[in-house]
């Protein structure tokens, strides 16, 4: 088979590209190790910033999103048994984040390809990327008991932090920096009403909580635990009871519990892999970089690097020009970075940390106490929030 760009990876990064390519005319075939069903399985992000609305829009799958998708123009930080509402809308003059999942977004995503008539190959096995060095890249996959081989001229790598891309770059070339935190999020997802028609990030000394949301019946929390505690070992009883403790007394009474429909623990980690482009292979999305989910940023990143790649993409086939897929690298980092700086921010903020001993409370409860009460302290938080635009400031 042969195909302008192939994509590893049908997470948000490689379906999304795939529409971008797809609306430029750039043909591309997405090849993904896993099946269908298993990959919309996967509960994980829940709020979009502007930049990835707009691309969603772009590509024409936004229909439903803005049907069944909440619009927020702000968040409560709770600490010291006491809720601030930090007024996003107001304090980046008019910017707000929607809240809708990651698997609607992929679900949108994938309906459209397959509405399209677009080659996504699933359940590929032994996916290898080959001669990125070279104009002539390929990669090759095992399915129903035949290797099978894709002939290409680019290479996009969006197969998430475990995947094969980042892994077949020789040592030498790549510089990845690494932060892993000493404590995990255990997500409940539940068909209950949400507690608050907003997100409620806490900061308690029983460690942090997270009470979100998928829809005015669906929600979805998340504890701060040990890395050690292992998901079987939190009965439903159990984890209602602990989000209750980290709460204030008005969300205690509003909270209503029901069984879960989806538990699991997540480690945080903070991780950025440079560059981003090994000749004719680049990395986008979780492939080149982690973000803890505090700040909840790693979907976002992933749509605006796959926005500069098509970008970059079609700029090659239309103008024979490389200047785009030379910049790529460059252009994405700064982006990651300014948000693996605030995800690291947060995170720190609004964690327990033990290691840090009882200053670190005290600091932390003064560090929000800033916040919530100065004018340019709460800009600074919904700035970094509600997202930077494409092409923010030198
Ligand atoms: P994905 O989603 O991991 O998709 C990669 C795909 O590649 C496939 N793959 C391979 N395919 C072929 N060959 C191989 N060798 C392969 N190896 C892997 C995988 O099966 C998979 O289908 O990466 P992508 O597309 O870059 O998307 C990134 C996002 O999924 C991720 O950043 C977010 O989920 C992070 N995240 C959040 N981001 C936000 O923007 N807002 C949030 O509110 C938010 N909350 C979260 C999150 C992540 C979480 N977890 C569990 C990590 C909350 C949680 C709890
Ligand atoms: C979620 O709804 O899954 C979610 C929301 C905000 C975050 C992280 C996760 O910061």
């Amino acid at each position: 088979m042969r195909t302008q760009v192939a994509i590893i990876g049908a997470g948000p990064s490689g379906l999304l590209l795939g529409q971008l390519l797809h609306k430029a005319g750039i043909d591309a075939v997405i090849v993904e190790r896993q099946s269908g069903d298993y990959v919309l399985g996967r509960i994980r992000a829940g709020v979009l910033e502007q930049v990835s609305v707009d691309l969603l829009d772009e590509v024409g799958v936004g229909e439903r999103m803005h049907k069944e998708g909440m619009v927020h123009g702000g968040f409560d930080m709770l600490f010291k048994g006491e809720r601030h509402r930090i007024d996003m809308n107001r304090l980046t003059a008019g910017k707000n984040v929607m809240v809708y999942g990651q698997t609607e977004v992929t679900r949108d995503l994938m309906d459209a390809r397959q509405a399209a008539g677009l080659t996504t190959i699933y359940e590929a096995g032994n996916v290898a990327v080959h001669g990125f060095d070279t104009t002539k890249p390929r990669v090759t996959y095992e399915k129903d008991g035949q290797t099978h081989e894709i002939e290409c001229d680019f290479i996009a790598g969006c197969d998430g932090f475990h995947g094969v891309c980042r892994a077949s770059v020789p040592e030498g070339a790549i510089t990845e920096y690494e932060k892993v935190y000493p404590f995990g999020w255990l997500g409940v997802l539940a068909d209950t009403p949400p507690v608050h028609h907003e997100l409620i990030y806490v900061n308690s000394t029983r460690g942090f909580a997270l009470c979100s949301q998928r829809s005015h019946t669906r929600s979805r929390y998340y504890l701060q635990v040990p890395l050690t505690d292992k998901v079987e070992a939190w009965s439903d009883d159990a984890f209602w009871n602990e989000l209750r403790l980290r709460l204030d007394v008005g969300g205690r009474e509003h909270l209503v519990t029901g069984p879960s429909i989806e538990k699991s623990v997540a480690p945080l980690r903070s991780f950025v892999a440079e560059p981003m482009r090994f000749g004719r292979m680049f990395l986008a999305g979780d492939a080149a970089h982690i973000v803890p989910p505090t700040g909840a940023k790693g979907l976002n990143l992933a749509a605006s690097d796959v926005k500069y790649l098509s970008g970059a993409l079609i700029e090659f086939y239309a103008e024979k020009s490389e200047a785009g897929i030379n910049g790529y690298s460059e252009r994405c980092l700064r982006r990651v970075w300014r948000a693996e700086r605030f995800s690291w921010w947060f995170t720190n903020l609004m964690h327990n940390l033990p290691e840090n001993g009882p200053i670190g409370q005290k600091l932390q409860d003064a560090e929000l106490d800033y916040i919530v009460h100065s004018e340019v302290g709460a800009r600074s938080v919904a700035e970094n929030y509600v997202g930077l635009p494409l092409d923010f400031g030198v």
